[in-house]
């Protein structure tokens, strides 16, 4: 018994160092285009961390005794077991430390830095309905309004853009039923409520767009009916000076399609 506590410690040990060296170095992540994605994703990284020895030790624990302790042709039951006080008492203290830990870090210190700049460089309006998403740039009196798109092609006009190196706050609300506005580039979502305007707010990082990843869009996270898949739009993000240049290609192109319309209807 002496000899299986010290084999199944040592290939615990080996195996919890491995799964911590593995968590704290390898960038699994895809792209992050935001300051809050960096802190999401070292969230993400400390849980692995802290959860690798105990995910390994139930592994080991359990393949091992598996093995070990296999009866071979006997049928019967083994002999009961009895609860093992110690044991059971360090592994509550233990878990219970792990998870007090956690909700200080990154679960308290994550949500202040959340929470703690509400200022922003650009305000977006964003109005979701089954099942498209309707956004508002009040400073350029500007409207874009999604379609369901097919994960194939983007079109350059049915897009949310952001500037890249700006602070953006979204202000988010529903026309029907809720909704969730999620963009995974930027790790970040809030829920859409008919009738509320809820907040959220980004520092913006990198360019990037759908064409290259499809975490570059907006993807509607709340089971919202039956188009609630197709709920998304693509996002660019562009240089500030390309971002006001694709700003004012949108606002003439949409007074071009408005004149069009007044044409038709005077024939
Ligand atoms: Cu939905």
């Amino acid at each position: 018994m002496r000899r299986d506590v010290v084999v199944v410690a040592v290939i615990w040990i080996v195996l919890s160092v491995l799964g911590v060296l593995f968590a704290a170095s390898w960038d699994i992540y895809p792209p992050r285009a935001g300051v809050e994605a960096e802190h999401i994703d070292e969230a993400i990284r400390i849980l692995m961390m802290l959860a690798a020895p105990v995910f390994m030790f139930v592994v080991v624990m359990m393949v091992y005794s598996i093995w070990r302790f296999r009866a071979e042709d006997e049928r019967e039951e083994g002999p009961p077991i009895y609860t093992n006080r110690p044991f059971t008492v360090s592994w509550l203290v233990l878990t219970t430390v792990l998870a007090g830990v956690l909700f200080y870090n990154p679960g308290y210190v994550g949500w202040k830095f959340l929470k703690s700049n509400p200022t922003a460089d650009l305000v977006i309006q964003v109005t979701a309905a089954q099942w498209h998403w309707h956004v508002t740039y009040p400073q350029y009196d500007l409207t874009i309004k999604s379609r369901p798109i097919g994960f194939e092609r983007m079109d350059e006009n049915q897009v949310l853009a952001l500037p890249a190196g700006r602070r953006v706050k979204f202000e988010v609300t529903s026309d029907d039923v809720i909704h969730s506005f999620w963009i995974p580039a930027l790790r970040l979502k809030v829920d859409a409520v008919p009738g509320i305007v809820t907040t959220m707010y980004t520092t913006v990082t990198e360019t990037g767009s759908y064409e290259e990843n499809s975490v570059f869009r907006v993807q509607c996270a709340e089971l919202c009916g039956t188009g609630h898949p197709r709920m998304t739009m693509p996002v660019v993000i562009l240089e500030p000076e390309e971002f006001e240049k694709w700003i004012e290609e949108q606002k003439e192109m949409q007074e071009m399609g408005g004149m069009m319309e007044e044409e038709e209807e005077g024939h």
